[in-house]
């Protein structure tokens, strides 16, 4: 099962296998391997002809271990989150295809076993409520291995939240954040910074492993699909979805409890909860997938546009975020979401994505109206394929490396072009604007103390017209791409990328 490395062994240690967690992972991988098989004959070998070294990899899922465990793995057939399931399952897919010897454990009780201790693996991926496991499990050995652990981190965490003292001092301290790691090893659902690694998962369409695209597959029935397990994310959206009726039949995947009766609109066809398959069955018949306004930022989205569907989305004006949203607030980003998908909305977009304003029945109906007008193909972005995936995996095992004093710079070291920004810009817009992108890893390289003032904040190093000011980072852990504020212009370290 390793075609890019033939000869490798590798043991995956899976426990718990009757928990529905890890059904549902195992069946997603058992769905998608051919298309992982696939891909992987397909990569090109590495720029030096080198095979990179077998790594011992460990991946603990901290979400699925305890009382937290407990609760997460009782909501997984009842409409719970997925989104952190799809992960796991494609990145110990794709390491594995790239002939990584992989541990897999759910509970805690397994990092103390000889088979899975962690001071053993080369690699540790958790996620953070498995840091705190690690840390128990490790004790004294927790600080000095700690750069060997990737945290899957679904939303992110910006250097501001990252170093406790900073956070602690100005506000910025937070449930999840303050672990002091290189910002880089927390690796995003979605590419929302480039502070932290964009790890993704896979969208595309497991039926399609070769490149032909078979019309009748996708044939498309006059109906919507719509996004949102529970029935709590349907309230308040009847007049909405009202619209979208009377051009579409409405169908729904809502967690049933056997008993109670249902409080969807009348006009909607609810499946129940189904297995991914079937789901992905459903949206391939499907015109449009709609979105509710939640869950936020998850896999589904990237899966219907892969299957020929439309995304028809709310926008969010003012934008939700951590001080206005209970879901994200407490959360380490201070990222301004503009719409259920922010990703979809802002690199996807028509005719692919539509995003309006959900109390507005015109611009609903418009929206509807040139859907129906427009044919779209199957589309999925490259970084949500499975060789997409596996070409940036490849690549941040074999140069992402925390435990020296290097700073991660991919070969060969990109051409940098200095911005100065606008007063309230972020370096990540700052370098999108000019269609760069912002490379925290190069902040150095003009971050040296010649004639500018040194200081720890995280919006350095910028210029403050005020006080007609220049400021250096004096500690790198707050190099961040994120950090902005209306008083600070900030000055960016934007380099060239492949779309
Ligand atoms: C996100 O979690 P969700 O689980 O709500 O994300 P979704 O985008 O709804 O989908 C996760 C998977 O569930 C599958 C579907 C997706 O791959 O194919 N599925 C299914 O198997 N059966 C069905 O009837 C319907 C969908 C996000 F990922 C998390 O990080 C967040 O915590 C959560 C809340 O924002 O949203």
């Amino acid at each position: 099962f390793c075609p890019t490395q033939p000869g490798r062994n590798h043991t995956a240690v899976i426990s718990s296998s009757s928990s529905p967690a890890v059904k549902f992972i195992r069946s997603r991988v058992e769905r998608m391997s051919e298309s992982w098989i696939w891909a992987g004959r397909g990569m090109k070998p590495n720029r030096n002809k080198t095979v990179s070294p077998q790594m011992k990899v460990l991946l603990h899922l901290g979400a699925l271990a305890g009382d937290v465990g407990q609760r997460f793995e009782a909501m997984v057939d009842r409409g719970g989150p997925l989104g952190e399931l799809v992960q796991w399952a494609d990145l110990s897919a794709c390491l594995t295809i790239l002939g990584h010897n992989l541990t897999f454990s759910t509970s805690k009780r397994q990092l103390h076993r000889s088979h899975s201790r962690p001071l053993t693996f080369d690699l540790i991926y958790t996620d953070y409520h498995g840091l705190a496991h690690l840390r128990r499990a490790m004790g004294l050995a927790f600080q000095h291995y700690q750069c060997r652990f990737r945290i899957l981190d679904s939303f992110g965490t910006e250097p501001a939240f990252n170093l406790a003292s900073y956070a602690h001092l100005h506000g910025y301290k937070t449930l999840w954040g303050s672990w002091g790691l290189q910002p880089l090893q927390y690796m995003t659902m979605f590419p929302h910074t480039p502070d932290n690694s964009f790890l993704g998962f896979v969208g595309e369409d497991a039926v399609k492993t070769s490149d032909e695209f078979k019309p009748e597959i996708y044939k498309k029935d006059n109906i919507a699909v719509v996004y949102g397990k529970q029935e709590y994310m349907w309230q308040g959206k009847s007049d909405y979805l009202e619209v979208i009726s009377q051009e579409l039949e409405i169908h729904g995947t809502v967690y049933q409890p056997s008993g109670r009766a249902s409080s969807l609109p009348g006009f909607v066809k609810n499946h129940g909860l189904l297995s991914q398959e079937n789901f992905l069955q459903l949206l391939r018949r499907a015109k449009v997938f709609v979105g509710l306004g939640f869950p936020y930022e998850g896999p589904a989205p990237v899966e219907a546009v892969a299957l020929g569907c439309m995304f028809l989305q709310p926008r969010f004006d003012p934008p939700h975020s951590s001080h206005n949203d209970v879901f994200y607030k407490g959360k380490p980003t201070t990222r301004q979401i503009t719409s259920q998908h922010p990703y979809s909305e802002r690199f996807v977009g028509k005719p692919f994505v539509w995003t309006v304003d959900m109390n507005n029945r015109t611009d609903i109906r418009e929206a509807v109206e040139s859907i129906l007008k427009t044919k779209v193909k199957p589309f999925t972005p490259p970084e949500f394929t499975c060789l997409g995936m596996l070409e940036r995996m490849r690549r941040y095992v074999t140069h992402q490396n925390f435990c020296g004093n290097s700073t991660a710079v991919w070969e060969p070291e990109p051409v940098l072009r200095v911005l100065l920004g606008p007063l309230g810009q972020s370096c990540v817009d700052v370098c999108q604007r000019s269609a760069l992108t912002c490379d925290p890893a190069l902040f150095h390289r003009f971050n040296t103390p010649d004639t500018m003032v040194q200081e720890v904040n995280h919006l350095f190093p910028s210029y403050s017209p005020w006080g007609r000011l220049c400021g250096l980072q004096q500690e790198p852990l707050l190099f961040s791409c994120a950090g902005s504020d209306s008083s600070h212009r900030r000055l960016c370290p934007c380099r060239s990328h492949r779309e």
